[in-house]
């Protein structure tokens, strides 16, 4: 495809692969696209409106609510929620399943996401992303049931994640690699600007939040110790925005890993299994890399409950696979 091409008409192309694709797919992800413009266009201009700061809610993980955050999730409901291609949604902003509403059709797809990740950093104008994966329902019934959101990522038809940075971006996965567009904005279309994105084997670059060191067991401990050349050799640089998608983003261009280990405060970690965790997953899989609880695959856990928590070890491969060795051999926590 040459870039440029239109994000609408390179999923038509790839719905051209599949004999019996009926469409909804590319439908639904074009109006997740629309979703996305609504809110780049609101994050770009955030400091001007009177959409900066707390919702003076605190949502179920017990977090100060921002008030882009429901901006975020209200818009891409709003977006996709008429489709007829959903059966229901998970949002990192909602405790409980979204069930369509009866007057609107239902379909066979679930949504899952993260509205605005990163949502802390709006207000000092840092690049904010939104995670989504998506799911086929796999119960019988019209409705939504737990049970069809508790599957494995590796259960994932397509996952994505916007980046609203210096520039916006789209990048997403059907399982067919990996595919970034950018928002031309005086076009007002997403625009393929990276085919077929792959993540080098081994980076040069660690990102954590470091403040947590003392609070990380001693294979963790270890492990940062080396990146930064303790045992001699060069180090690696060290590179946190402290935004998932950005320093994700960045890892997957130029090679490198995430970290969020759990900890002694939180010994799951921070993030969570199915909006945050599985598509990035899917997507750094599709790409060549790998990401891990630091025990398994993170596309092979079980979910247990909807809003779960998992450490994550995400990026380049060989790179992931080292902290899963240091683990291994610190032993048990
Ligand atoms: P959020 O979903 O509430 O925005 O939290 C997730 C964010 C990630 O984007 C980021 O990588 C991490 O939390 C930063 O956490 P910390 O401030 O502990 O470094
Ligand atoms: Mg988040």
């Amino acid at each position: 495809m040459y870039k440029g091409t239109t994000f609408t008409r390179f999923l038509i192309a790839e719905q051209r692969k599949f004999p019996g694709a009926t469409g909804e797919f590319t439908s639904l992800l074009t109006e997740l696209a629309t979703a996305a413009k609504i809110i780049a266009h609101e994050v770009n201009r955030a400091g001007l409106g009177n959409i900066l700061g707390a919702a003076g809610r605190t949502n179920v993980q017990g977090e100060q609510v921002q008030k882009l955050d429901e901006f975020a999730n209200e818009t891409i409901i709003r977006m996709v929620d008429h489709t007829g291609h959903l059966a229901g949604m998970v949002s990192e902003e909602m405790e409980d399943i979204f069930h369509i509403q009866e007057h609107h059709l239902r379909g066979k797809y679930l949504l899952l996401f993260d509205p605005l990740d990163g949502s802390s950093n709006i207000d000092v104008s840092v690049g904010v992303g939104t995670i989504f994966g998506i799911h086929r329902k796999i119960t019988p019934g019209e409705d939504a049931t737990p049970e069809d959101f508790l599957q494995k990522g590796r259960a994932q038809l397509c996952a994505g994640y916007l980046l609203y940075g210096s520039s916006t971006m789209l990048v997403y996965t059907a399982g067919q690699g990996v595919h970034g567009f950018t928002l031309d904005p005086n076009v007002g279309e997403f625009l393929l600007s990276h085919e077929q994105m792959t993540i080098m084997k081994r980076g040069k670059t660690f990102s954590v939040n470091d403040g947590r060191y003392f609070l990380w067991d001693h294979p963790i401990r270890h492990y940062i110790d080396d990146l930064r050349g303790k045992e001699g050799g060069s180090p690696y640089s060290s590179r946190y925005i402290g935004s998932l998608v950005a320093d994700f983003h960045r890892n997957l261009l130029k090679g490198g890993i995430y970290l969020y280990p759990g900890d002694r405060e939180s010994p799951s970690g921070k993030l969570r299994l199915l909006y945050e965790a599985n598509p990035l997953a899917f997507i750094v899989e599709q790409a060549g890399g790998r990401a891990s609880s630091g025990t398994e695959a993170i596309l092979d856990i079980q979910p247990i409950t909807l809003h779960q928590r998992t450490p994550l070890f995400i990026g380049s491969e060989e790179d992931v696979r080292m902290v899963e060795a240091y683990i291994k051999e610190g032993g048990k926590r």
